[in-house]
């Protein structure tokens, strides 16, 4: 039993990913979010090390056994500190909402106020949300964008900050398209007398890369995925100050979390490495090229991008003057083999289910090595289809949602990824 493949245990199984490699093949993922991370990181994802309990840190562990843990743990957090040029690294969180809960375990005693972007404005679930424990436990204000720019309003925030008195102000968001001015939130907690937090889950790759201004100088503590701009492993970081390291330290551990992912934390060491090398700079460049070309296109096409356009790896796309909400579009578009996420826009009168935008990205599409004419090319078949994608009666065009899919099968072709995954 022990030495069988997967596909020998479990056809079941090995069928889903056989199909699902085939879709990540040959479709274009444009969900800002997602990436591919490397076979390198995989494997050390899927092996060995998901045997062994590690309980505690390095040459503090709970466990016997723990030599090679202790090594690797100790080089992922000396590659995490070296590429984000910070004091110390955690890398045991599961996940960029536990690194969140973790950071206001350290931070935060139950019932105090919390101040976060509105997650109808692009914040997210974890900053305040009433249904999440951020906004249970906390109690939990919001601030959200200039209604007329759709930025970041900083004076506004400071009013709000002023009024609500936070004890912790979260930096941060996951759907603004737009470059976070740190330096301005810390000014802004300075001046309440709060702690700053800055989640950089989506722009990681780019504040590692340099390619986005760096929140670690002006925060007490910054999460992240590592899974994102990052293309590493799905998991988390937090980094912060060494006044803070033993108190973050027992946020996680045993704060909100018992035995760590060692074959993750081993994933992300790898992934760490590859944010040294050369290339990771020119990735994380080329990420905003391909975001603005693709936006740049999108305009052509007489499309609404909140704020007109973007400095990152994302664009929100408002879908009013095309008569169809982010759910009908992002159907039509997974059809044509472009996967997107409906996503609210900011003030958005439809539901979160419905919503009246999309948030297309580029991580995925970069790191198969496309450039600013095929995002010229993505951005006209986005409005093939969103424009002619649909019957007078509603239902899909058949014909037009195959030409474009046919066109998106030849591009990802050019294109390829995990050639020698079977
Ligand atoms: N769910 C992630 C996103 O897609 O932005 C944030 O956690």
């Amino acid at each position: 039993m022990m030495n069988r493949t997967l596909a020998q245990a479990d056809h079941e199984i090995a069928k889903i990913m056989a199909q699902e490699l085939d879709r990540q093949k040959t479709t274009l993922m444009l969900i800002p979010s997602e990436n591919y991370a490397s076979r390198a990181v995989m494997e050390a994802m899927g092996s060995i090390f998901t045997n062994k309990y590690a309980e505690g840190y390095p040459k503090r562990r709970y466990y016997n056994g723990c030599e090679a843990y202790d090594a690797l743990e100790q080089l992922a957090i000396d590659r995490a500190k070296d590429i984000f040029r910070c004091e110390h690294a955690n890398v045991q969180v599961h996940t960029g909402s536990q690194a969140n809960m973790a950071a206001f375990y350290c931070l935060l005693e139950k019932g105090d106020r919390i101040l976060g972007m509105s997650v109808a404005h692009g914040g997210h679930l974890t900053h305040g949300l009433d249904r999440n424990f951020s906004g249970y436990f906390y109690e939990a204000h919001a601030y959200g964008l200039n209604p007329e720019t759709d930025r970041l309003d900083y004076d506004g925030i400071m009013e709000v900050a002023k009024q609500v008195r936070p004890k912790l102000i979260i930096a941060g968001a996951s759907a603004y398209p737009r470059i976070i001015d740190f330096q301005r939130f810390r000014e802004i907690a300075e001046e309440v007398g709060a702690f700053l937090m800055a989640d950089i889950a989506h722009i990681v790759g780019l504040v590692a890369a340099g390619s986005h201004p760096d929140p670690v100088p002006y925060c007490d503590i910054v999460t992240s995925t590592t899974h994102k701009t990052l293309r590493g492993p799905r998991g988390a970081l937090i980094l912060c100050p060494e006044r803070l390291a033993d108190r973050l330290d027992r946020a996680v551990f045993p704060g909100v979390q018992a035995g760590p992912l060692m074959q993750i934390i081993a994933a992300k060491a790898v992934a760490f490495k590859e944010a040294q090398e050369f290339g990771f700079r020119e990735y994380q460049r080329q990420i905003i090229r391909n975001a603005q070309s693709l936006a740049q296109s999108l305009l052509e096409e007489d499309f609404t991008l909140v704020t007109g356009g973007t400095d990152n790896h994302l664009m929100l796309v408002d879908l009013r003057n095309k008569g169809i909400t982010g759910r009908e579009a992002a159907n039509l578009l997974e059809a044509a083999g472009m996967c997107c996420n409906k996503n609210l826009i900011p003030g958005d009168p439809a539901s979160p289910a419905e919503t009246s935008g999309i948030r297309p990205g580029t991580p995925a599409v970069t790191t198969r090595g496309m450039k600013e004419p095929e995002m010229q090319l993505i951005g006209k078949w986005i409005a093939r289809v969103i424009h002619d994608g649909r019957k007078e009666d509603g239902t899909p065009n058949e014909t037009v949602i195959a030409e474009v899919r046919d066109q998106v099968a030849q591009l990802c072709e050019a294109f390829p990824i995990y050639e020698d995954l079977i």
